[in-house]
């Protein structure tokens, strides 16, 4: 019987130490310790021993099997770390290894255009200003002479939040506070989203962008203005620009111009794109009112200024061939991509 003992107590430590896994450690622990495991039938087989020999017998079984017991129980610890460590190490990921590129995205067009138009002004000395979308009627109307019961501030052209409060029509209020703000000289650009209630179609959409400019100090004249419009044509179409002033009215200039750009297609020989005219259409401009200059606490007889407003979406378009501005705002990506 010790004999028979010892060698199921070897053999049931060996079966421990040679499972692999808790789940093969648990069948071996049933196959030993179950109900009808080789240590509970050793016990069963104690009613075929002499009585005698039955109390020492039993008192080896269960101390051959306590220890046993214990064995397995050791075996399950170092089972369950090392499973862990093997989790741990296949789920360990390299954060330094190389992958595919990622797609970039793009700037959008509108963005393009902006940047360029906003480099080219910065390097004549305009500094950047902004201002809110969401503008009081005071500096989105008032104050650039379009004063209540103007026609442009009909409710069919403006989007009105309360009363007095709009979203703005162009970005010249912006302006209008940094008038009010500072002293002459002032050189600023403001560019920015714009509101104006119009149907959408090819040309026209409810919300655009415009980029406006403001110079003003002493003996600022028409010819600065018509000098800086021509350095900015020639630096954004080519030496061979050049410009043209078409009388014009806005209740924010007086006088007031619209300045055509030979047309970069045919180099003003008259053209599809220009409709045989060898012009086309750049932007408006002009000597700020001096109602506006008073209005904003300048001195009109001390200070003169111009100012000038581009539409970005026409830029755009006419650079990139995009015939429909409605494409400018789908976010199409097969429009974007392009321009990577
Ligand atoms: C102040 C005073 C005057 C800004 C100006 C224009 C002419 C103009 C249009 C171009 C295309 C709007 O986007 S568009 O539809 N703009 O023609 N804008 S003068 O004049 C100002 C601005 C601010 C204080």
């Amino acid at each position: 019987m010790r004999e028979q003992i010892e060698k199921l107590r070897q053999e049931a430590r060996r079966a421990a130490d040679e499972a692999n896994t808790p789940a093969e450690l648990e069948n071996a622990r049933v196959h030993y310790f179950g109900k009808k495991g080789s240590f509970t039938l050793l016990l069963r087989g104690l009613g075929q021993m002499p009585p005698a020999e039955r109390p020492q017998a039993g008192q080896r079984i269960n101390e051959a099997r306590a220890e046993t017991e214990l064995w397995f129980d050791r075996r399950a610890a170092d089972l369950k770390i090392q499973e862990r460590a093997l989790k741990l190490k296949s789920e360990t990921i390299d954060v330094t290894e190389p992958r595919g590129a990622r797609k970039l995205g793009s700037l959008h067009p509108i963005s393009i255009v902006l940047n360029d138009l906003v480099d080219l002004f910065v390097g004549m000395g305009y500094e950047t200003v902004e201002g809110p979308e969401i503008e009081y009627d005071r500096y989105n109307f008032e104050l650039l002479n379009q004063p209540k019961n103007h026609p442009a501030r009909d409710a069919q052209d403006t989007f009105y939040i309360e009363d007095n409060i709009v979203l703005r029509s162009h970005t010249s209020p912006v302006q209008a506070r940094v008038m009010l703000e500072r002293k002459p000289p002032i050189r600023i650009i403001s560019a920015g989203r714009v509101y104006r209630a119009d149907e959408v179609d090819a040309t026209h959409s409810p919300v655009f962008h415009q980029l406006e400019g403001l110079y003003i100090d002493k003996r600022v004249r028409m010819s600065d203005l018509k000098g800086t419009l021509d350095i900015f044509a020639k630096r954004l179409y080519g030496a061979d620009a050049a410009t043209r002033f078409r009388p014009s009215f806005f209740p924010f200039t007086e006088p007031s111009a619209e300045v055509d750009l030979t047309c970069p297609a045919c180099k003003g020989g008259g053209c599809r794109v220009c409709k045989g005219t060898g012009w086309i259409e750049l932007l408006g401009s002009g000597m700020v009112n001096p109602k506006v200059l008073e209005m904003c606490g300048i001195d009109s007889s001390v200070y003169s200024g111009f100012a000038f407003g581009i539409g970005l979406e026409r830029v755009a378009m006419r650079r990139y061939g995009v015939s429909d501005m409605r494409w400018l705002f789908e976010g199409d990506a097969r429009l974007l991509s392009q321009f990577r």
